[in-house]
């Protein structure tokens, strides 16, 4: 019997697809088919699929080819796979001619060529499409442009900015540059924001009065009751509002958090961030459109304290430490919460450094995420016994940016929410950036 193997990630199944498990099959008397984890998907840039992993295999399953489906979990998995069912020929598709020349040392490789004019990138692209226009003076959007052509599906149209400085040219380029907002609006199905927090609530608003969806950098508003007008408005205009915090989107971030629910480390007792830079690093053009160190670092920093504590603390203290005269910035700001069972801390600093770590301790053991925590692809867990020490690694593209961009997409299409991010959580950002500029709770030294 030949037995005869082929991979793919087979999302939203077409013609191209069944007319290459046909011929595959022909090879042989017997089909193995793997398809691509979203997991292993993701480390290879496929970050667009469609269809989940259960989805995908029940339509190669039900093209009845395939005599055997299995997952491809990672790379190297095809040595094994071949090695393990016996495999006599392994084929794929003509775009991938050269790249398995490898497997000749295991078994006999053949290249089909590709069915031409079909592709599943195309079946999606001609499926959606959103315009997006990003709105802000900083030079972080020059970050967000360059994942915006990563992710498929969005189509950057426009940018509206007071100062185009720090812009790259890419941005400068696009179809649509202006100074007024509600420009931007008319050409636009949604709209990135990151322009001074102070004006947050009003771009929020106009957008959302438009019908566009809308990506506001955190915190989204500086009041909990504009909050709430906000969330009321999203939801009256079917629109997507979603706080942008890139942290909640890294990959290690979210398994972190799943470990501490699996109970890795016990009881929770104590959270710790910390989130600094220092300011000089800032040529003079960035710092004139510098957010405050709060808005800055404030909401990634609350973001494991809240995402792990939940938001019922009995009680804030929050210590702040102006740095112009006009007491109108912070340089360095600490918050300390009481919960019922635990406690605390964020330390953040703009033009202050400290050790930008993450800290959890539990009744069992710690988990440890290294500087800069709030970028990472990496964290351990730790205890008495260092025998029991385990590291973890994950990949980290754009930040957490791109991950971000694809569940706004998605959103946006399906009108479901997928963030990573509750409301709940969203809305106490809020409430403490509220009590922070109301002086509520806070001491200044
Ligand atoms: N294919 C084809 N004709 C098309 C489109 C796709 O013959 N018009 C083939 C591809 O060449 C591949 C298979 O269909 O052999 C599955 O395609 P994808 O789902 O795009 O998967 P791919 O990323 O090519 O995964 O480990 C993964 C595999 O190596 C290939």
């Amino acid at each position: 019997m030949v037995k005869v193997i082929t991979y793919g990630t087979f999302d939203v199944l077409h013609y191209g697809h069944i007319r290459l498990l046909e011929r595959v099959k022909e090879l042989g008397d017997y089909l193995i088919v793997g398809v691509t984890s979203d997991d292993y998907d993701k480390t290879r840039g496929k970050i667009n699929n469609q269809q989940s992993l259960m989805e995908r295999i029940a339509a190669v399953e039900a093209t009845g080819i395939a005599d055997k489906v299995i997952v491809e979990e990672y790379e190297g998995q095809k040595i094994a796979d071949i090695r393990k069912y016996h495999v006599d020929i392994f084929a794929v598709g003509s775009d991938w001619t050269g790249y398995f020349d490898y497997l000749k040392e295991y078994c006999k490789v053949i290249y089909l060529p590709r069915t031409v004019g079909i592709s599943s990138s195309e079946i999606r692209h001609s499926q959606r499409s959103l315009s997006l226009g990003l709105t802000g003076e900083s030079n972080f959007l020059n970050k967000v442009a360059t994942e915006c052509r990563v992710v498929n599906g969005i189509n950057l149209k426009g940018i509206c900015a007071q100062d185009t400085e720090l812009l790259s040219y890419e941005i400068r380029d696009l179809p649509v540059v202006t100074k007024n907002f509600n420009e931007l609006l008319s050409y636009v199905d949604a709209v990135y924001i990151r322009s001074q927090p102070a004006v947050h609530y009003e771009q929020i608003k106009a957008a959302l009065k438009a019908g566009k969806h809308v990506l506001c950098e955190a915190p989204r508003t500086l009041s909990v009751s504009q909050w709430d007008e906000l969330a009321a408005l999203a939801e009256e205009n079917n629109a997507v509002l979603m706080d942008a915090i890139k942290t909640a989107y890294a990959t290690a971030y979210e398994r972190l958090l799943l470990l501490l629910k699996a109970g890795k480390i016990g009881d929770i007792i104590s959270v710790d961030a910390t989130c600094t830079s220092l300011a000089h690093s800032l040529g003079s053009g960035e710092k004139k459109y510098e957010w405050d160190n709060i808005y800055e670092w404030g909401p990634t920093a609350l973001l494991p304290v809240l995402q792990i504590l939940g938001t019922g603390y009995k009680e804030v203290k929050i210590v702040t430490r102006h740095a112009d005269k006009e007491k109108k910035h912070d340089s360095f700001t600490k918050m300390e919460f009481i919960y019922p069972e635990a406690v605390a801390s964020i330390k953040t600093g703009n033009g202050v450094k400290s050790e930008g770590e993450l800290v959890i301790s539990g009744t069992k053991g710690y988990l440890y995420v290294p500087a800069p925590w709030w970028k990472t692809d990496y964290f351990e867990t730790r205890y008495e016994n260092p025998e029991m020490n385990r590291r973890y690694f994950y990949q980290l593209d754009g930040e957490g940016i791109r991950y971000e961009l694809v569940t706004f997409a998605k959103a946006a299409f399906s009108g479901e929410n997928f963030y990573n991010i509750a409301p709940e959580i969203s809305r106490v950002i809020s409430r403490l950036m509220e009590k922070f500029v109301c002086g509520i709770d806070v001491v200044e030294i």
